[in-house]
């Protein structure tokens, strides 16, 4: 039985962890949202698929979530120096990631394959896959102007309040191979949609048509995780986004935003007096321990997630 995980962001990668954990990593394929790249300092830079790739080859990070443990920042500090922009904290480690995926993509090879080959050389068995080989970029629409996503996430801290997400480039972007290999593959039980950023994370990979054409094909359940606990979410800004949005952040609000593409909600217990608001959608729901604080909570989110796909009934 295999799995295929949308993720985006430092939460996304935490499940992740628990997957890897608890499977054998043949099973598990990771599909990465890649609108956060960019190209900064002349290099072409892939958070969400670096999180993955460090937190899978456990070298990240872990009170960041990004960006690799032990890190030095000779370079940034030299940068400073030279007046250079360093407001996008990249450590001497994590610059070779860069500088060595840029030079394989000017050689004209693909993200994907760019990516396979990063994940090869750390030793990261799991597939980490782009959701795209082609440019999507996450552009934010806020009330202090259009921002591109790394200056309204990083250098703005996601202060200015979000009126709209437009994903330049979504409209034609094709799905990487690969990644729809990952929702159709015969052995598939389940999808799972991370406790990503539902805004910033996951409607970037969904607003690829390819993707969504493999979720309705594949016909697996796709089970997302709030995250959205207690009315809060547990890391950024999805509460303040959904709130600019003129939503209530609450679990409830996330299974109606997902509503259409999801047939599993797994909420945490603070929210199961939501289940049957939440059933009433004709969404299935799952109430589990969603805090991921160890690897231990991770493992077992997972396992819970497995559970609830194996013994998936849609509802009636
Ligand atoms: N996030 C920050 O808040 N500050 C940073 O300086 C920063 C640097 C950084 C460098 C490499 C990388 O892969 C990620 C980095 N991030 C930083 C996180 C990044 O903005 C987010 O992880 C994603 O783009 C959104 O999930």
């Amino acid at each position: 039985m295999s799995y295929t995980i949308l993720s985006g962001g430092v939460g996304g990668a935490k499940l992740v962890a628990g997957f890897d954990a608890l499977i054998s990593s043949a099973e598990v394929r990771v599909i990465a949202n890649t609108a956060d790249d960019f190209v900064h300092l002349g290099l072409n830079i892939s958070p969400d698929i670096d999180t993955l790739m460090y937190t899978l080859a456990g070298i990240a990070n872990p009170q960041t979530g990004w960006g690799i443990l032990d890190e030095t920042f000779s370079c940034m500090s030299a940068l400073d120096e030279l007046d250079g922009a360093t407001w996008f904290r990249l450590g001497d480690k994590d610059l070779a990631t860069h500088l060595h995926r840029t030079t394989m993509l000017q050689k004209g090879n693909s993200l994907s394959d760019v990516t396979a080959a990063l994940c090869a050389a750390l030793e990261v068995q799991m597939p980490i896959i782009p959701m795209t080989n082609d440019l999507v970029a996450t552009r934010v629409h806020t009330d202090d102007g259009v921002l591109d996503f790394q200056d309204y996430f990083v250098r703005r801290q996601a202060q200015p309040a979000v009126k709209r997400l437009v994903y330049a480039g979504s409209d034609t972007a094709a799905i990487a191979p690969t990644a729809r290999d990952a929702l159709l593959r015969d052995s598939l039980k389940a999808v799972v949609i991370t406790p990503s950023n539902p805004y910033l994370s996951i409607d970037p990979i969904l607003s690829i048509a390819g993707i969504r054409e493999a979720l309705r094909e594949s016909k697996v359940p796709v089970i997302a995780v709030s995250p959205i606990v207690g009315g809060q979410a547990l890391k950024g800004p999805t509460a303040k986004i959904m709130n600019e949005l003129g939503l209530e952040s609450s679990a409830l609000a996330i299974a109606k935003h997902y509503h259409g593409t999801i047939d599993g909600l797994v909420i945490d217990t603070t929210d199961s007096a939501l289940q049957s608001s939440i059933e009433a959608l004709g969404i299935k729901v799952c109430v589990s321990n969603t805090v991921m604080t160890d690897l231990i909570s991770k493992k077992d989110l997972a396992a819970a997630i497995t559970d609830f796909a194996a013994n998936f009934e849609p509802n009636a």
